[in-house]
C-alpha cells in the first residue's frame, strides 16, 4: 500500500519536473484568483536632506539584488532582480525616489547580481558582454530626467558586480541628478545594451518624482501617502514553480536563437502584486500610473464608468485638467490622474484594460490581461477638501517657427524570408553608426517621425521634451516605403507628396510637453523637440555636450534592444 503511494508520489514529482523543462511548466494564470492581495506601496526614499529646515543635497546608495518575491498569494516566490538600499529592503518595483526641484540627488548604483542571468537572453543581438564573461551588465537611466550625459545611463556605460567589468562609455560610479527641471513623474530602470528587456522583466525598475512644493501645493491636489499614489503596471507570465516565464526560442531561431519582437504576459502586476485590490474612501485620489510593460499597451477604463481627471502627462502638468473615461498608455508612458470615488454608484470598481496586443492590430484582451486591479469603495460619504482647479500649470506653448532644424526620422523593421522580424533600425542605421542627430543646446527642432512598420512605436527622447504638432497619414505608403528602402532619404523620396492623408488629432491630455509619444503606423508624426528647460529661460545648469551624449529610441524594449535606438549628441 505504502509502496504504491510512494510510487505515485514519485511519478507525480517526475511529471512535475518534466513540466519545468525548457518552455514547459507554464502556469495557467486563470488559476490565480484575482483581487486577493492588497496593493502594496513601495518604500519611499527622500532624495534630499534637511538642515535647519532647509533642503540640502543628499547622497544615496542603491543596489541591485537577487531575491525572492511573492507576486500572488497562491504563486510560489519568484526569483527577481530588485533595487533597494539593502538586500532586505529591496522591492519590485524598487523604492520610490522623491527628489526636490533644484536640490541635487547623488546616487551610487551598485550591482550585487549573480554571475548568471535568471532569464534567457540573446548573445546574437548587439549585447553588453563582460570581458570575464561572467556577471550581469547593468546601468540605470532616470527616464524623463534632464541630467548631464555622464549620469544619463548610456546603454554602453554598463557595469557588472563589484565594477569588475565596465562598458566602453562607463565613466563613474556615482550619478548626479541636479533635478533642475519642472516637477513631474519620472521613473528609473535598467538601460543596458541588448539586455534592457530582460533586466526589466527581472524587476529592475522603480518610480522617481520631482516635487516643487511652491508651485504644486497651491493646486491642492490630493496629497500625502494615502491619497497620492503610484500604480506601476506591468505584465508577466509565470511557470508553476513561480519563476518568470520568457519564451527562450526566438521567432527566427537560426538568426537570433532567443530574441522575440514583443513580450506579452497574461498576469497583470500592479506595484508588485498580481491583480491587487485597494480599499479607498469616498473622495478623490491621485494616481501616477506608470506603464512599465515591455510591449503591452494599456487602454484603461473603470468598469463602473468612473472617470480619469488628467492633471499631468508623462513629463509636465497640463494647463487645464482633461476628463476622459479611458486612457491609452504606451510602454513607459505615464498618466497622472485624479479619480473621484465619491462619484461611484457602486461599492466596487475594477480598473480594466481593452487594448489589443500588439497595439493596435493584435489580438483582443482576454479575461485575464483585460483586468488590472479592484478598488473597494467605503460606503461612508466624505467631505472632499480637494477640488481639482480649472487651471494647473502653464508652460510655453510650442512655437514651430522657432525651430532651427528639420529632421526626418524613419522607423524600419526588417524581416527574414519567413516574414518574421529580425531587427529594427531608425533611419536604416544601427545604434553603432556615428551620431546623425546632433542638435545645438538651447534650440528647438522639428522631427518628422515616419513609421514604416506595422506597429505603433512609442518614441522616447532622452534629455529633450517634445510636443506633438500633428500626425498625417502617408498616401500610397507602399510606393514611398519602396523608395525609402532603397535610398533612405525622405526629402528625395518626396515625403510632402505622400504625407497628405487623414490626420489624427492629439488627445487633449497629451497635448503638453512629453518624453514619449505613440508613433502611429503608416503616419508621419511631426514633433517639436526642445533642447532646453521649459519652465525657465535659463540654459541647462550642466554641460549637455559632454560624452557619451544621449539616446533616443523606441520604448518597446524588445525593439530598443535590437536596435531601434540611436545616439543623440548635443553640440555647443
Ligand atoms: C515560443 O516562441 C516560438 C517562436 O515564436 C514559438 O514557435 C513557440 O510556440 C513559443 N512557445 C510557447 C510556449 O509559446
Ligand atoms: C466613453 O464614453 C464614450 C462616449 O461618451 C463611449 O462611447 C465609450 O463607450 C465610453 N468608454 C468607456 C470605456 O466607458
Ligand atoms: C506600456 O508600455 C509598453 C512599452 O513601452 C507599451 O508597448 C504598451 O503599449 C504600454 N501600455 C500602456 C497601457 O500604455
Ligand atoms: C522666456 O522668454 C520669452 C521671451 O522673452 C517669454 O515670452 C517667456 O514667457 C519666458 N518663459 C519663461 C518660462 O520665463
Ligand atoms: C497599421 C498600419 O497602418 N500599418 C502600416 C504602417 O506602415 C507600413 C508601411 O508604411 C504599412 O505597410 C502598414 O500598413
Ligand atoms: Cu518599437
Amino acid at each position: 500500500m505504502r509502496w504504491i503511494l510512494l510510487f505515485h508520489l514519485l511519478l507525480l514529482a517526475l511529471v512535475g519536473l518534466g513540466e519545468l523543462g525548457a518552455d514547459g511548466g507554464l502556469l495557467n494564470p486563470s488559476r490565480l484568483e484575482m483581487f486577493v492581495d492588497e496593493l502594496p506601496d513601495m518604500p519611499k526614499i527622500q532624495g534630499f536632506g534637511m538642515v535647519n529646515a532647509c533642503p540640502v543635497a543628499k547622497s544615496l546608495s542603491i543596489g541591485m539584488f537577487t531575491k525572492k518575491w511573492k507576486f500572488h498569494r497562491d504563486l510560489p516566490p519568484t526569483s527577481v532582480f530588485a533595487y533597494g538600499t539593502s538586500w532586505l529592503t529591496a522591492t519590485i518595483p524598487g523604492p520610490t525616489i522623491e527628489a526636490l526641484q533644484g536640490v541635487d540627488t547623488y546616487v551610487t548604483w551598485s550591482n550585487h547580481l549573480p554571475p548568471k542571468h535568471i532569464l534567457p537572453w540573446d548573445p546574437t543581438i548587439p549585447t553588453a558582454k563582460p570581458a570575464s564573461m561572467t556577471g550581469i551588465p547593468t546601468v540605470v537611466h532616470v527616464h524623463g530626467g534632464i541630467h548631464e550625459p555622464a549620469s544619463d545611463g548610456n546603454a554602453n556605460s554598463w557595469f557588472t558586480a563589484g565594477f569588475k567589468d565596465m562598458g566602453p562609455t562607463w565613466s563613474k560610479r556615482t550619478y548626479h541628478y541636479n533635478n533642475n527641471q519642472q516637477p513631474g513623474n519620472l521613473w528609473y530602470h535598467d538601460h543596458t545594451m541588448g539586455l534592457t528587456r530582460v533586466n526589466l522583466l527581472a524587476g529592475l525598475l522603480g518610480a522617481y518624482v520631482i516635487r516643487h512644493p511652491e508651485v504644486e501645493d497651491p493646486l491642492k491636489l490630493p496629497s500625502g501617502d494615502e491619497f497620492d499614489r503610484h500604480l506601476i503596471v506591468f505584465d508577466r507570465d509565470f511557470r508553476t514553480d513561480g519563476s518568470v516565464y520568457v519564451n527562450s526560442t526566438g521567432n527566427n531561431p537560426s538568426i537570433h536563437p532567443q530574441w522575440q519582437p514583443e513580450y506579452f504576459g497574461d498576469v497583470i502586476i500592479v506595484n508588485g502584486k498580481a491583480w491587487p485590490k485597494l480599499t479607498v474612501r469616498r473622495r478623490k485620489y491621485r494616481f501616477r500610473i506608470i506603464n512599465a510593460s515591455n510591449a503591452r499597451f494599456f487602454r484603461f477604463f473603470f468598469t463602473n464608468g468612473l472617470e480619469f481627471i488628467h492633471v499631468a502627462s508623462d513629463s509636465t502638468y497640463l494647463w487645464e485638467p482633461v476628463v476622459t473615461n479611458q486612457t491609452l498608455l504606451a510602454p513607459s508612458e505615464i498618466a497622472d490622474v485624479v479619480v473621484d470615488f465619491s462619484k461611484s454608484k457602486t461599492d466596487e470598481a475594477v480598473l480594466a484594460n481593452d487594448a489589443p496586443y500588439p497595439y493596435p492590430s493584435g489580438v483582443p484582451v482576454n479575461q485575464l490581461n483585460g483586468r488590472i486591479m479592484k478598488f473597494i469603495i467605503k460606503k461612508t460619504p466624505e467631505v472632499d477638501t480637494w477640488p481639482v482647479p480649472d487651471k494647473l500649470i502653464k508652460y510655453p506653448s510650442p512655437d514651430p517657427s522657432s525651430a532651427t532644424h528639420t529632421r526626418y526620422i524613419a522607423m524600419y523593421e526588417y524581416t527574414s524570408n519567413t516574414g518574421a522580424p529580425t531587427h529594427l533600425y531608425i533611419n536604416a542605421k544601427p545604434y553603432e553608426a556615428p551620431a546623425t542627430e546632433t542638435p545645438k543646446a538651447g534650440t528647438s527642432e522639428i522631427w518628422n517621425v515616419i513609421n514604416l512598420t506595422a506597429d505603433n512605436h512609442p518614441l522616447h527622447i532622452h534629455l529633450a521634451l517634445f510636443t506633438v504638432l500633428d500626425q498625417t497619414e502617408l498616401l500610397n505608403v507602399e510606393v514611398f516605403k519602396a523608395c525609402m528602402s532603397k535610398i533612405n532619404d525622405a526629402v528625395k523620396c518626396q515625403i510632402s507628396k505622400y504625407a497628405r492623408g487623414r490626420s489624427i488629432g492629439v488627445p487633449a491630455h497629451e497635448k503638453g510637453w512629453k518624453n514619449v509619444y505613440k508613433m502611429t503606423p503608416g503616419y508621419v508624426t511631426r514633433i517639436l523637440v526642445r533642447f532646453s528647460y521649459i519652465h525657465s529661460n535659463t540654459s541647462y545648469t550642466f554641460d549637455p555636450t559632454g560624452m557619451p551624449g544621449y539616446l533616443y529610441h523606441c520604448h518597446m524594449l524588445e525593439h530598443e534592444d535590437n536596435e531601434m535606438m540611436r545616439p543623440l549628441i548635443v553640440m555647443k
